[in-house]
């Protein structure tokens, strides 16, 4: 199946010594962005992904452009700028929580994205598009290419997953994140959100009224991401519960726990199964993820998914 992703990928170095980033010296050079990292999640399982971008004419672009070929990633809505560079980000190694990030995306090649962009697409043959919050928080034109090419796909049936993916850092106020986001997951039929954004973009404390929220606003379905704690999904049709977490021996990089969560929920529903399997693979993928150090590099195959699916846990490598 084809999924169309609309983002920015760019070059990731992560440092080699745990401690703060001013005073890593040796840094391991890979490739970021969500939506990038869906997308090769996406290709290890078989799926034909589409991904939108711009990329600098630049080495990083170069490089992402490579990345994007050997994950078997369709880059035909890939487009190159001697104007602006790629983006990059520093990502920083801890023993423990969440690694310190810093970002140098601002004017990048993808920031410039417009409206004009997403008009020229040709959208036949996709099947699903996948839309995260970061994209849409990099610039204003940004956030209007992405409300077009949503307007675009709605109106031709096209079915959207949206995973807000909260970086507060890139909005100027928590008011405009907030209202953004909850616009963007209205063109939705599968909401994403871990508890802690959906208390935040919701008001709401529990999972079952963050479902009700987004349902009230249009979703069909809705899969709040409870992190060890597995999933709480509900369908508007009726139909909700708990998917439980999947053990992990040895947490390594909680950055992209969440795109292998979507890879999971998308493959899943993509493939015809219901939505408590796709809660299921989703913390599976998620479980997988944070076991390895890449953004995208652990994202496992059919085989390698099928094996934790059956073990119920992730092994430490
Ligand atoms: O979800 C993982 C992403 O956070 C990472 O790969 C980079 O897209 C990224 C971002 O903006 O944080």
């Amino acid at each position: 199946m084809k999924v169309l992703l609309i983002g920015e990928s760019m070059g990731l170095f992560m440092a080699e010594e745990p401690g703060p980033l001013y005073k890593a010296h040796r840094f391991i050079s890979s490739i970021a962005g969500a939506e990038y990292n869906v997308a090769v999640g996406l290709s290890r399982l078989g799926h034909t992904p589409v991904y939108c971008t711009r990329l600098g004419e630049d080495p990083i672009g170069r490089q992402i452009l490579d990345g994007m070929a050997e994950n078997h990633i369709d880059t035909g809505l890939v487009s190159r700028t001697n104007e602006q560079p790629t983006g990059l980000m520093l990502k920083g190694s801890t023993q423990e929580g969440d690694p310190e990030i810093a970002y140098y995306r601002q004017g990048s090649a993808a920031s410039k994205m417009a409206p004009r962009d997403v008009d020229r697409l040709d959208l036949s043959g996709i099947d699903w598009l996948h839309v995260t919050g970061i994209f849409p928080a990099v610039s204003d034109s940004a956030m209007s290419a992405t409300v077009r090419l949503l307007d675009r796909v709605s109106a031709l049936g096209i079915p959207v997953s949206f995973d807000p993916n909260l970086r507060p850092q890139l909005w100027p106020d928590e008011r405009t994140m907030v209202s953004a986001l909850n616009r963007l997951a209205g063109y939705a039929q599968v909401v994403l959100p871990g508890i802690g954004e959906g208390k935040l973009l919701t008001g709401h404390g529990h999972e079952r009224d963050i479902a009700a929220y987004y349902h009230s606003r249009g979703a069909p379905s809705v899969i709040v991401k409870l992190g060890g704690d597995g999933a709480y999904y509900s369908a508007n049709s009726g139909g909700s519960g708990y998917a439980s977490g999947i053990e992990v021996e040895r947490i390594v990089d909680t950055v992209g726990a969440g795109d292998g969560f979507a890879v999971g929920v998308i493959s899943a529903l993509i493939e015809g199964l219901p939505l408590s399997e796709a809660a299921r693979r989703g913390n599976a993928i998620g479980a997988i993820q944070i076991s390895h150090k890449s953004d995208n590099e652990g994202l496992p195959t059919r085989e390698e998914l099928r094996a934790v699916l059956a073990a119920g846990k992730v092994c430490a490598r």
